[in-house]
Order: C-alpha cells, then structure tokens, then sequence
C-alpha cells in the first residue's frame, strides 16, 4: 500500500482518486490491496461520452501539428516520470522491472511517432477522368475514440490509441481493466500536466478515464457517438463488443487472443532459437497477447532443442518481479491460475507430456499466484493447443516438410504472431510469402513478442483483424473524404454519361 502511494503521490494522484469505491485493485506480486477506484458506471461513461464529443469539436479545429505539440508534451511527462509508472506497472499487473520501464518506454516511441505523424496526415491526388478536374482526399477527424484496454498492457495499448487519436483530432475515453485501475489514473495524471503546459486551445475533457466494471464498458461500446471502439482482450469480450458496434455502423479496431507459433527449421541458430522461445514462452509469465505458445520443431533437431528449453526452463528465476535476476513474475489472479491448470490437466488427457506447470511460494505469498513455467510435449496439434491460455504453457510439436509446419502453424483460430527460425533463404520466404504464414505479424529468427511500435500492430482472424500502433494505423482515428473539383467552364458527366437540359 504504502510503495503505491508513493509511487501515485509522484505521478500526482491524490490519494482520493483511489480511497473509495467498488473496484479493488490488488497487487498480483503479494495479493495486498493497493487502493479502491470509483466505477463510473453507465451514467458515468454517458457524461464523459458527452464531454468528450463537445471536445471533439473543438480539438478538430487545432491544427494537426499543433496537436502533436501536445503529445510531444504528454512524451516528456512521460520521460520524467518513466521510472514510477514503470514501478507502478509492476506493482499492480506484476510485470518484472525491465518489462515494467519497456512498457513506458513503448508509450514513450509511440508518442514520438505521432509527433512526426501530426504533420504528415497526407491523402492521395488522383487523377481524374475529366478535363480541369481535379480530384483528391483528405483525412479529417473522426469523433471520440472509446479504448478498451486489458491488464497485461495496462498502459502502452491505451497510448497506441490515444497518441494517435489526438494527433489525429479525436477525443478519447479510456476504459481501463478492472484489474490494473491505478495505473490508467497516473497515466491520466500525466496527460493532464501536459495539457496544463499546452494551454487553453486544449479543450476540458479531451482524454478521460471511465475506470468501472462490464456495465460501464458496455455504455462505452453501444454509444452512438463514440465513432471508434478499440478494443484489446479475449477474443470472448471482442464477440460481444464487434457486432454491438456494427449494429450501430460504428467502426471497431478489435486486438484479441493469439497463439503464436515459432517454427524452428533444421538449419535454425538453435542458440537464438532457445533465447527466443524462453523469453517469449516464459516471460511476462506468458501472459501477453504475442507469447509463444507454440513451438513447431523439424523433427531433426526436436529433441534436442526441446533438451535445452527444458534446462533453459528448470532454470528461471520465478518470484517477485522487482527481485534481480526474476523473469517470471506472478499470474494475475486465482482464476489465471485455475485456468492454466485446467489446461495442463487437458493437455495431459490429451496425451501431453507435461514439466512444470506447478504452484511455487504459495507458502510465503498465499494470495498470490506464482507458477513454474511447462513445456508441454505433444502428440500433434489436439484441442488444448488451439485456444489461448494466458499462462506461461508452451507446447512442442514435431514437422516433417515445411508445408507441414506452415499447415499447423495456420490451422487455429488466431493469427496474431509468428516466427521462423532458419538460416535458409528459401524457407525463410516461403514462411513470409502469401502461401505462408497467415498471422498480422510474421517473423525470421526473432521471436513472436515485443512487437516495435513504427510497424502496424495486430492479426487477423479471431484475433480480430486491427491494426494499431505503427505504418498507416492512423487511418483508423480518422474520416476519409474523397473530393472532386471542376476548375472549367463545363460539366463533364463521369463514365461519359451525355445528357441536354
Ligand atoms: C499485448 O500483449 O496485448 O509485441 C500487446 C508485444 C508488445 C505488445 C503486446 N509490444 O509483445
């Protein structure tokens, strides 16, 4: 309690923003309670609604530069303050320090980006078929941007949206996970001192925070002037949210479930290949969107890799995740918990070969949920393998050509991220060309996570098919228009059509 507050006073929370209310954050490290948040419920999201689309109004008539000046802003808050959110971040959804400063640090590139970007929001000329016509689109802004944000990420996916939401001309209400409600108030925190130092053509309410449960998110989701839901979490909650926002014409950026595979090919730099798993498998105790949850080994060097991961596995450090030397910090919650070993129990039945897996120091931290990591060998590619599991499970396959590997590597539902592991040109393309991997992300000799934020984010089938982040994502924030202007002294008809009046 105490660090928290802390760590809340120096991102200049006032301890009333989190002494009372519903929601109770806890600390996955210890279990202890780090404060109680308000839920803003459906009236509450309502208002913010509101006010956010009278700021809409005006921030769309500040010049896109100037835009960026205020996130320009927001990033040198964040550079000042790194090291307490990024303790913040570890405090409440446990992630290990470094995992826990990369993640500002993401926040921290993606601002940056949008800087540049707020002076380059450019549309295409086109030619047109008629004489002295000219024809062009613009980009205007879009509305207010609704975020949906999950406790894994519980501040980088919010910044992905919202850099570029401003830049772009939009408001932006942020509906935090229940589970990691502290950090979505310094964040907000943050972005207020920003506004602060910007001055008045920053219009009250541009970006705000809904913390609540399931009735505040769905207010969020089935109002008509929220333009642009982003969503990020299970691919069960982006079923609910994307055909409520269709039925109401509005647009969706889904961010769901991966399960992402790592093929290793024969001629594969087993030594990069081991460091790329552990960490992607193991780390973030498996529990971000783009873990490696799969490994597809040639049947060559199977065993001897699945050797190494095994020693690579019985060797990490688990425990809290501020200790040195830690990569493996707690699960969230009892009920990840209970979901990882209803997988394993699973994966046994279905002829699975399961190390690890087990509860560690639940003697010492009773109310918390530390796991060994498993490495699972299995038969081929049964049930279990094909749903997401968010727990540090990585299951092994073996492949005999590699269009078998890429077969499997597509046969689930997801298609978040991907990697190959090869020294060999041909297969190496192979898995990048259009007959190969069918995930949003597809990668040679790296792992599947820690996705850089200049590249577009996200993946197709039930992961949900968004783009956020990077390359040209900020076309979601943002209206197309397409115009025609004649500058003769006629009325050409397109497609030639002739008529007399
Ligand atoms: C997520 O887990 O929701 O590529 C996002 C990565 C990070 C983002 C993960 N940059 O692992």
């Amino acid at each position: 309690m105490t660090a928290a507050k802390e760590l809340l006073t120096a991102l200049g929370v006032p301890p009333a923003a989190y002494g009372q209310g519903t929601i109770t954050a806890r600390s996955p490290i210890d279990g202890t309670t780090l404060g109680q948040v308000a839920d803003a419920g459906a009236e509450g999201m309502n208002t913010a609604i509101a006010h956010a689309h009278a700021a809409f109004l005006a921030w769309r008539e500040v010049p896109a530069p100037r835009r960026g000046e205020l996130v320009r802003l927001f990033g040198e808050e964040l550079r000042a303050h790194k090291s307490h959110l990024a303790a913040l971040v570890t405090l409440e959804a446990g992630k290990i320090t470094s995992e826990g400063l990369g993640e500002v640090q993401e926040m921290i590139d993606i601002c940056d980006f949008a800087v540049g970007l707020s002076r380059q929001l450019h549309g295409l000329t086109i030619a047109s078929e008629r004489p002295g016509h000219r024809m062009m689109e613009q980009w205007h802004p879009l509305g207010v941007v609704g975020v949906i944000s999950a406790f894994n990420f519980p501040v980088a996916v919010w910044a992905w949206n919202a850099a570029l939401a401003l830049v772009c001309g939009d408001s932006v209400v942020w509906k935090p996970s229940e589970k990691t409600p502290l950090t979505a108030l310094a964040t907000q925190a943050l972005f207020e001192r920003a506004v602060q130092r910007f001055g008045k053509e920053a219009p009250p309410h541009l970006s705000q925070v809904c913390n609540g449960g399931a009735a505040t998110g769905a207010a969020l989701v089935a109002h008509p002037q929220v333009a642009l839901v982003s969503a990020t979490g299970s691919t069960r909650m982006g079923r609910a949210v994307g055909p409520q926002v269709a039925a109401r014409f509005g647009r969706c950026l889904l961010e769901l479930g991966g399960n992402n595979a790592i093929i290793v090919a024969p001629s594969a730099d087993l030594d990069l290949a081991v460091r790329g798993i552990v960490f992607g498998a193991w780390g973030t105790a498996g529990q971000r969107c783009t873990t490696t949850r799969r490994v597809i080994a040639h049947h060559s060097i199977h065993d001897a890799l699945v050797e190494r991961l095994e020693r690579a596995r019985a060797s990490l450090k688990i425990g809290d995740p501020r200790q040195p030397g830690v990569l493996v910090g707690p699960l969230i919650d009892h009920a990840a918990f209970e979901a990882m070993q209803q997988a394993l129990a699973q994966a046994r039945e279905q002829g699975g070969h399961v190390a690890g897996g087990a509860r560690v120091l639940g003697s010492t931290d009773p109310e918390a949920y530390y796991v060994q990591p498993a490495l699972v060998q299995m038969p081929g590619q049964t049930a279990v393998v094909c749903q997401e599991t968010f727990a540090p499970i990585l299951y092994t396959l073996r492949y005999e050509t590699l269009d078998e590997a890429i077969a499997l590597q597509n046969a689930v539902p997801q298609g978040l991220s991907s990697a190959i592991f090869s020294n060999d040109l041909r297969e190496a393309e192979a898995f990048l060309s259009a007959t190969g991997s069918d995930c949003g992300i597809a990668n040679v000799n790296i792992g599947t996570s820690g996705a850089e934020i200049g590249g577009a984010f996200g993946g197709e089938k039930e992961t949900g098919g968004g783009r956020e982040s990077g390359s040209d994502a900020w076309k979601n924030y943002m209206r197309r228009a397409t115009n025609t202007v004649n500058y003769s002294r006629s009325l050409p008809l397109a497609q030639g059509v002739q008529f007399d009046v």
